[in-house]
C-alpha cells in the first residue's frame, strides 16, 4: 500500500462554485477515489482561500465590512455544501482562516527568512485585485487587465520581498531532470520561459491590506495571498502542528489545478519549498477551461453555470461522466446543455442502461432470474490494461474511453450471438454461455466505472444480486478476476439505470 495525497487549489469565496470549479474538484475525485480502489491510502484535500482582498471586496460589496470573518464563514459553508451535494470524498476542506494554517505560514516564513530569501524593499508598480497579482503595463491592454477588464491599483509601499530570482537555476534544473513534473507537457514550455525571461524577485506582503496574515515580526504588513495560500499544501499534512503526519504524508503526489494557475504551482511554489528545505511536490497537472459560446465564464459576463441544478436534473453520476467524456485533460471546451442532453440518452441510457436491462431482462426470461454456469473468457484483458494504465497517469478521459469500448463490445456481443434466437432453437449450452458472459462483463463494468460514476456502479452491482459493500471490500486485483460471479445467484432487475428524460 503507498500513500497518495491529492491537492485541488483552495478557492476564492467571492462567488459561488462554478461547472469549473465542479470541473475540477469531480476529476480529483475520480483520481481518489481510483486510488482507494487499487488500494492506496489517499489524502485528498480542498478548501477555500480567505485572506484575499477579492473576498474582502465581495464582503463590503454584500454590505459586509464590519464582518468580514462572519462573511467568509458563511461563503464556506456553502461551499463545503456544494461538494458535499456533489458526492466528492476530500478527507478535509481546508480554510486558510484556521488557527493550524497561521501556525504553518508562520513557521515556514521563519524558514525562509532564516535562509536569508526575505528582505525589505520598496514596491512600486501595479497591483490587479482580480488576478491577485502584480502585473506589468505590457500585460494590460489599454491600461486594463486582459481578464478582469479593469485598470490595476498603483502601488507604491515597503514590502517585503522574496528572492524568487535566486532559484532560476534550480527551478529549471528540476524541471528539466523531471520531465512529468508539469503535466501536460504542452505545458512546460510556458513555465519554462516564464522562469527563464520574466521570473522576478516578489513583494510577498502588503502594507495597506487590513485582512490577512499578519509578517511575522511586523504587525503592519500582512502576507500577500498567494505566499499564504500555496502553503496550505502542508498546513492540510500537519507542517508546524504533527511533524509524524507531515513526514508520512508530504509531498504531495499530485497538486491537480486549472492552467489560469500554474505559474503559481510551477515556479513560485517550488521556488518558496526549495527555500524552506522541503522537497517538492511530485507532479502539478493542469487541466484545461471550460468555456460558455466560446467565452470564459465570469461573474460580469453573467455566464456562469451552476453545477447544483445539473445535477438536480441529471444526477451526479451523468455529469462526472459528461465532464470526463467531453474534454481531454488539459484541453479547453465549450460546456453545452444540449451536448449533455445528447450524451445522457445516447451513450448512458442508450449504450450502458440498455445494455443491463437487456442482460437482466433476458437472465429473468431465459434462467428465471439466476445467473448461469461460468463461462471461460480473454478478450477484456486488453481493455483493462488500457484502462489502468490511463487511470494511473491521469488520463481519465482515455480510461473512461477503454471502458466504454466494453460497454459497447458487450453490445454486439448481445447482437451477435442472439439469444432469442438460441432460446429458440434449444441451443441451452451457447445460451448459458452468453448469458454468464454478459452478467460478468456487467460486474467488471461496475468496477471499472466506479470512480467515475459510483452510484451507478452500486447499482449494477445490486442488479446483479451482489453486496456492492462486500464486493467493494476486495482487494482491486482479485476483485477484477474473470468468473467471481457465483452461478446460481439471483438477481433483481429493478428500475432502469438511466431513466428517458421528460421533455
Ligand atoms: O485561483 N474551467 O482561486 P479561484 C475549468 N485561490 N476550471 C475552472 C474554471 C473553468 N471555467 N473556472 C475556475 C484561485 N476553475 C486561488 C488558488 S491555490 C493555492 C489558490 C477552477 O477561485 C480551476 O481549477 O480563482 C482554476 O485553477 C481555479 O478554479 C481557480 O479558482
Amino acid at each position: 500500500m503507498e500513500k497518495f495525497y491529492l491537492t485541488t487549489p483552495i478557492y476564492y469565496v467571492n462567488g459561488q462554485p462554478s461547472i469549473g470549479h465542479a470541473y475540477t474538484n469531480i476529476t480529483a475525485d475520480i483520481i481518489a477515489r481510483y486510488q482507494r480502489m487499487i488500494g492506496n491510502e489517499v489524502f485528498f484535500m480542498t478548501g477555500t482561500d480567505e485572506n484575499s482582498q477579492k473576498n474582502v471586496e465581495a464582503a463590503e460589496k454584500a454590505g459586509r465590512a464590519d464582518d468580514i470573518q462572519g462573511y467568509l464563514d458563511e461563503m464556506s459553508a456553502l461551499w463545503q455544501q456544494s461538494f458535499d451535494t456533489l458526492g466528492l470524498t476530500h478527507d478535509r476542506f481546508i480554510r486558510t482562516t484556521e488557527a493550524d494554517h497561521k501556525k504553518a505560514v508562520e513557521k515556514f516564513w521563519q524558514a525562509v527568512d532564516a535562509k536569508g530569501d526575505i528582505y525589505k524593499g520598496e514596491y512600486q508598480g501595479l497591483y490587479c485585485t482580480g488576478c491577485e497579482a502584480f502585473v506589468t503595463e505590457s500585460e494590460l491592454v489599454e491600461g486594463k487587465c486582459q481578464i478582469h477588464k479593469r485598470a490595476p491599483e498603483s502601488i507604491k509601499e515597503e514590502n517585503y520581498f522574496f528572492k524568487l530570482s535566486n532559484y532560476r537555476q534550480a527551478l529549471l534544473d528540476h524541471i528539466e531532470k523531471n520531465p512529468d513534473f508539469i503535466m501536460p507537457k504542452s505545458r512546460r514550455n510556458e513555465v519554462v520561459s516564464y522562469i527563464d525571461k520574466f521570473m522576478t524577485d516578489i513583494s510577498i506582503t502588503r502594507q495597506s491590506m487590513k485582512w490577512g496574515i499578519p509578517a511575522p515580526g511586523d504587525a503592519n504588513q500582512r502576507i500577500y495571498v498567494w505566499f499564504d495560500a500555496l502553503i496550505n499544501y502542508l498546513t492540510g499534512v500537519g507542517y508546524g502542528t504533527d511533524d509524524q503526519r507531515f513526514e508520512k504524508w508530504w509531498p504531495a503526489n499530485l497538486h491537480l489545478v486549472g492552467k489560469d494557475i500554474i505559474k503559481f504551482h510551477c515556479a513560485l511554489w517550488p521556488a518558496m519549498l526549495m527555500s524552506a528545505g522541503l522537497p517538492l511536490p511530485k507532479q502539478v497537472l493542469a487541466h484545461g477551461f471550460f468555456t460558455i459560446d466560446g467565452e470564459k465564464m465570469s461573474k460580469s459576463l453573467g455566464n456562469v453555470i451552476d453545477p447544483l441544478p445539473i445535477v438536480q436534473d441529471y444526477g451526479n453520476d451523468a455529469l462526472r461522466f459528461f465532464l470526463m467524456r467531453e474534454i481531454r485533460l488539459g484541453e479547453d471546451g465549450d460546456f453545452s446543455l444540449s451536448r449533455l442532453a445528447e450524451r445522457y440518452d445516447g451513450e448512458l441510457a442508450n449504450e450502458l442502461g440498455n445494455l443491463v436491462h437487456r442482460v437482466l431482462s433476458m437472465t429473468e426470461k431465459y434462467f428465471e432470474g439466476e445467473i448461469p454456469e461460468r463461462a471461460e473468457q480473454t478478450a477484456k484483458a486488453e481493455a483493462m490494461k488500457n484502462y489502468q494504465a490511463n487511470m494511473d497517469e491521469f488520463r481519465l478521459p482515455d480510461a473512461l474511453e477503454a471502458v466504454w469500448k466494453i460497454v459497447r463490445e458487450a453490445n454486439q456481443f448481445i447482437e451477435l450471438k442472439k439469444p432469442w434466437v438460441l432460446a429458440k432453437n434449444e441451443d441451452l449450452h451457447e445460451l448459458s454461455d452468453t448469458m454468464y458472459l454478459s452478467l460478468e462483463t456487467l460486474r467488471v463494468l461496475a468496477w471499472l466505472i466506479n470512480p467515475f460514476m459510483p452510484e451507478t456502479a452500486v447499482k449494477i452491482l445490486t442488479k446483479l444480486g451482489l453486496d456492492p459493500g462486500t464486493e467493494f471490500a476486495q482487494d482491486y486485483f482479485s476483485g477484477l478476476t474473470w468468473g467471481k460471479l457465483a452461478p446460481g445467484g439471483k438477481i433483481d432487475k429493478g428500475e432502469a439505470l438511466f431513466p428517458r428524460r421528460e421533455e
